[in-house]
């Protein structure tokens, strides 16, 4: 994979050592005090005030949010980085993308790319950078061009229905995405796949201050065309509709509603919507609007009736039901007594919160057609396994703490610690692996192994998980609370668990009693046990709790250990969403619990530095009488017979198979120095011979 060609080495000639020709290191691994958080913070500092704002850790890319538009992204930057090798170009989203394509074309193996991060870090960015790379710098033929045209035409679709404006981010996903592109043996993408997991329903119906519902509710209504809205029975005006004005927040300065309606309205074209399946659609989402604008008055008896007819007329032509039969369903509820079914009445607020839930099911499940279909759109017709390759990108929720902490931050934040446990595991894997092939000898690293909150959570009888599912089988007085009596009664004196019964019975001031404290590898975080039987219980929840907690998340990371994995760790600078803001403490946050500074001390305690053989000679030969200007003999002695000159002591280098290792930076920055003063002595000479010619 190192192997380096004349263009690489002339590249690499030509920028000099990557390492130090920019500002700052471009690899934390040779920062000179790699175990102070400090210097690594002053590190990204000084990159992100230049716009370089992608860094190494050995092979892992961190991503620092430049929140403008950086001129890097063109043709011309692609083209810079296809075919070169990782370490001779500036770090870049690009690298990685190109690095794993060639590692699946050469190697034949699956790849995956992990892009993690908090909300606002850029992760959906990045994963949109990879898909673009792949969709204009592969090769293409008439139906490639197809495929990949749909490729891209997703995620504008996809961010319409499954992205909103939040606090924290102006379009963040409110889905996990997993996708897989699929390439055939010339490395032409010929197809794909995505995964959603956990789409962030409840947004429907409710939206925090300042934050809006999915993107796709003001799109239709602030571009929908004229005849269209009328068909809805829609009027151009967001503040009409109950479901858009929670958040109180109907426009947003970065986002062009109208323009991104005509950008989603060709993309579902491009994706092979037909005009009546989009229509469809559209009656769906505009139903959920006339949903939301159902309103209840109360009879003296408790029971609700619909106050507001006009909706009840749209809804029953829009979802093609009898208005009648949908009135009854939006006031009663189906009760079975004595083996009969009966229908109860509801009361207001209960019929208001079936009316609620009733929108989040059609979302939900328009939203997972949605991807069905594009999923249909995207399937490669001939696909056989046994000759083509994929390249998986993950971008998922990441690790969330609130003020108030449930369920659906408890499987969040199990999915991320899950994650965090393969990161280290494979990072300290390939890196042991690459020692092994080259035959060197090292002392394994000490680490936080995640693994033991992991066993908490997930362990069989004794997890949380177990103990939870327990508890909602169990019939008679099983509660939420019944189920924290469990908890504390069975893995009450984990390191990693608290609540606020203290040992000497005495109470813990700093927590509530309806609590309980995982103490995860990214931090504390308090879950209120409120809701916790409901939503395991829940069939909605029991979907997300398949995805997340049993069979899919080890499906997905049996997906993913099933290809080689490069990461991407996004940073986010600020919370104000504001170019060249550099907020230390945030960052600081970010960098522990991304478990950076770990996996610098994992890269770190082995070799700083590794070069092939013959890039390492050709780089430095001049340094040495013996080797310049060419080493004849076999390619170690060449390096063994260079490295002694230069006086390197034995403690300071290795020599592998095809490899030279190095152990600290600053063996090789000498090396470099060297290297200057030879090359301006050099050209000294030159110069004053020209001189005496002249
Ligand atoms: V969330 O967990 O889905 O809420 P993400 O996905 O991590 O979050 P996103 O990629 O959506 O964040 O980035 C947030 C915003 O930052 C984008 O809308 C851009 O305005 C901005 N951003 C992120 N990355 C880049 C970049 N490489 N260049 C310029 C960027 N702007
Ligand atoms: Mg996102």
């Amino acid at each position: 994979m190192e192997a380096v060609g004349s263009d690489g080495i002339r590249v690499m000639m030509e920028s000099a050592l990557t390492a130090r020709d920019r500002v700052g290191m471009q690899d934390f691994v040779l920062l000179e005090n790699h175990t102070s958080e400090v210097a690594f913070i002053e590190n990204l500092r000084k990159r992100f005030k230049e716009n370089l704002i992608y860094t190494y850790i050995g092979s892992v890319l961190v991503s620092m949010n430049p929140y403008k538009d950086l001129e890097i992204y063109t043709k011309q930057h692609m083209d810079r980085y296809r075919g070169v090798n990782f370490y001779e170009v500036s770090p870049h989203i690009y690298a990685v993308a190109d690095n794993a394509y060639r590692s699946m074309r050469t190697e034949r193996r699956d790849q995956c790319i992990l892009i993690s991060g908090e909300s606002g870090a850029g992760k959906t960015e990045a994963s949109k950078k990879v898909l673009q790379y792949y969709a204009i710098t592969c090769p293409a033929s008439e139906h490639v061009q197809t495929v990949k045209d749909r490729l891209l035409q997703s995620n504008p679709v996809l961010e319409a229905f499954g992205n909103a404006k939040t606090l924290r981010n102006d379009n963040s996903s409110r889905f996990g995405k997993y996708m897989d592109i699929q390439f055939d043996f010339k490395g032409a993408p010929v197809g794909g796949h995505i995964i959603n997991y956990l789409l962030e329903k409840s947004r429907v119906v409710h939206q925090s201050h300042g934050e809006r519902n999915f993107h796709i509710f003001y799109q239709l209504i602030e571009g929908g065309e004229d005849d269209l809205l009328r068909r809805l029975g829609l009027e151009k005006n967001a503040q009409q509709y109950q479901y858009l004005v929670k958040g109180n927040c109907p426009k947003v300065s970065s986002i062009n509603d109208r323009n991104d309606w005509k950008i989603v309205r060709k993309a579902l074209s491009v994706i092979g919507f037909t005009d009546d399946e989009v229509e469809e659609l559209l009656n769906i989402i505009a139903s959920v609007l006339h949903l939301g604008n159902v309103q209840y008055g109360g009879e003296d008896s408790g029971s609700a009736y619909i106050t507001t007819e006009t909706q009840i007329k749209y809804l029953a032509r829009l979802l093609g039901v009898d208005g009648t039969v949908l009135k009854e369903a939006l006031t009663h509820k189906k009760i079975i007594a004595k083996g009969e079914e009966l229908m109860s009445p509801l009361n207001q607020e209960q019929a208001a919160s079936a009316r609620d839930a009733l929108s989040k099911a059609i979302y939900g499940r328009t939203f997972t057609w949605l991807v069905n279909k594009i999923n249909g759109s995207l399937a490669f017709k001939v696909w056989t396994r046994s000759n083509a390759s994929v390249i998986g990108l993950l971008d998922i929720y990441g690790f969330e703490v609130f003020q108030n902490n449930s369920f659906e931050q408890f499987c969040i934040n199990y999915c991320n610690e899950k994650l965090q446990q393969l990161f280290i595991e494979l990072t300290l894997k390939s890196e042991q692996e690459e020692y092994e092939a080259e035959g060197i000898t090292w002392e394994p690293v000490q680490y936080f192994n995640n693994k033991i909150i992991c066993d908490l959570v997930e362990e069989k009888f004794k997890g949380i998980i177990s103990i939870l599912d327990e508890e909602c089988l169990r019939p008679g007085d099983a509660s939420d609370i019944t189920f924290l009596e469990k908890l504390e009664n069975t893995v009450g004196g984990h390191a990693h668990f608290l609540t606020h019964k203290l040992a000497d019975g005495k109470t813990r001031k700093i927590m509530g009693r309806e609590e309980f404290r995982l103490i995860h590898y990214a931090g504390e975080v308090n879950y209120n046990v409120n809701g916790f039987l409901d939503k395991n219980n829940d069939l909605l929840f029991r979907n997300l709790k398949s995805i997340y907690l049993s069979i899919c998340l080890a499906k997905l990371m049996e997906i993913l250990m099933s290809k080689e994995p490069s990461y991407v760790r996004c940073i986010k600078p600020n919370d104000a969403k504001q170019a060249g803001r550099f907020d230390e403490v945030l960052i600081r946050h970010q960098v522990k619990y991304l478990g950076l500074m770990e996996n610098l001390r994992v890269r770190r305690a082995g070799f700083a530095y590794r070069r092939r053989y013959e890039t390492f000679l050709q780089r430095y030969k001049s340094l040495c009488p013996d080797t310049w200007p060419n080493w004849d003999g076999r390619l170690v002695d060449g390096v063994s017979t260079l490295v002694k000159h230069l006086g390197y002591k034995p403690e300071e280098y290795k020599l592998g198979r095809t490899k030279i290792f190095i152990r600290f930076p600053k063996t090789l920055f000498a090396t470099e120095d060297a290297l200057e003063v030879r090359k301006h002595s050099l050209a000294t000479k030159l110069q004053s011979s020209w001189k005496g010619y002249s």
